[in-house]
């Protein structure tokens, strides 16, 4: 069993098969993370793919992996990673509106394409510091 599967059976206390918000809470504070309630809300969010509410594995998992491979473990760098989902490093415009819309950010398609071509999605992508000061402006409302 690797790594993410032990921690996915450890946590999943009420063995129902998938990770809730509380439970996903309490296995990242066991790893040493310092995120608060909110930010787990927020990364919930962010990975739950098929938007069930709940983490399940193939999702868990992923989340385990960026965790375990970036130096600076805070919100907006577990952010940026999910949603660079070709991981080449910059968030394009297609990666961009799926973390949005992921995050339930109340905008049309319209606007947020045309957001994100503003921060430069559609010629360079947008880097990491761009897109993590972003989420911090961001974070304060939601
Ligand atoms: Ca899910
Ligand atoms: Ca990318």
């Amino acid at each position: 069993m690797d790594f993410a599967e032990q921690m996915f059976k450890k946590y999943d206390q009420d063995k129902s098969g998938s990770l809730q918000m509380q439970e996903v809470y309490d296995c990242l504070q066991s790893l040493g993370t310092k995120f608060s309630q909110k930010d787990i809300q927020i990364i919930v969010q962010a990975f739950d793919d098929n938007k069930n509410g709940v983490l399940d594995y193939n999702e868990f998992e992923q989340l385990v992996y960026i965790l375990q491979n970036i130096n600076n473990i805070s919100i907006e760098s577990v952010l940026f990673y999910k949603a660079d989902s070709d991981k080449n490093g910059v968030i394009d415009v297609n990666e961009f509106m799926n973390i949005m819309k992921s995050l339930q950010v109340q905008m049309t398609d319209e606007k947020l394409k045309n957001f994100a071509i503003q921060m430069g999605a559609a010629t360079d992508g947008i880097g990491f510091e761009n897109f993590t000061n972003l989420i911090t402006k961001m974070k304060v409302l939601m």
